[in-house]
């Protein structure tokens, strides 16, 4: 696994106001366990990619990559296509039973001068009779190559509970009189 392959970036935001993003590490399962690795920093847990489970960090102090004690996920995807009716499908799946609750945002940012536009921000609460909150969202968009889509998952004061699932997400350029290599 490596970053950047077709669009697609792991990383987190750093704590402070830049709000940089810091590319996580891919790491492979240590030998003799199922081949299975993530997404990580590699000194700490959190925040991380396993599987499909985005998981921010926050609360102790210096307890998260970066030596800091927040550090919202942040999974991104830079198009390599311009597309002035691009279709996106999200799936995602939260279920914040425990902890002080988590907000997932979705932002297209674009490669120039225009403005960010926020497609998603939704706010969850936590609730310990809370059942698997899934989701599935589409959006029509105009797209530029250098254009990115940013997934952020914000903890708030701690991570417990915070995970959140990609179940799918595609990109459709609907614009086929265009060529692309994938
Ligand atoms: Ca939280």
């Amino acid at each position: 696994m490596v970053q950047r392959h077709k669009g697609w970036q792991f990383g987190y935001l750093a704590s402070n106001a830049t709000r940089r993003m810091t590319y996580l590490n891919w790491v492979p399962a240590e030998a003799g366990l199922p081949r299975d690795g993530r997404w990580s920093c590699g000194t700490h847990d959190y925040p991380s990619m396993h599987h499909s489970l985005m998981h921010p960090c926050a609360g102790t102090e210096g307890g998260c990559c970066g030596n800091t004690g927040f550090a919202p996920f942040l999974l991104r995807y830079e198009s390599f296509f311009h597309s002035t009716n691009a279709l996106l499908v999200l799936a995602y799946e939260v279920w914040p039973i425990c902890g002080d609750g988590m907000d997932f945002v979705v932002r297209l940012k674009p490669n120039g001068p225009r403005r960010a536009q926020t497609l998603l921000k939704r706010a969850y609460d936590a609730d310990p009779n809370a059942q698997p909150n899934r989701q599935k969202i589409e959006w029509r968009m105009h797209i530029r190559t250098g254009d990115v889509l940013d997934f952020t998952v914000e903890p708030r004061g701690n991570h417990d509970c915070d995970g959140l699932y990609i179940v799918d997400v595609q990109i459709w350029i609907d614009d086929f009189a265009q060529s692309v290599e994938w």
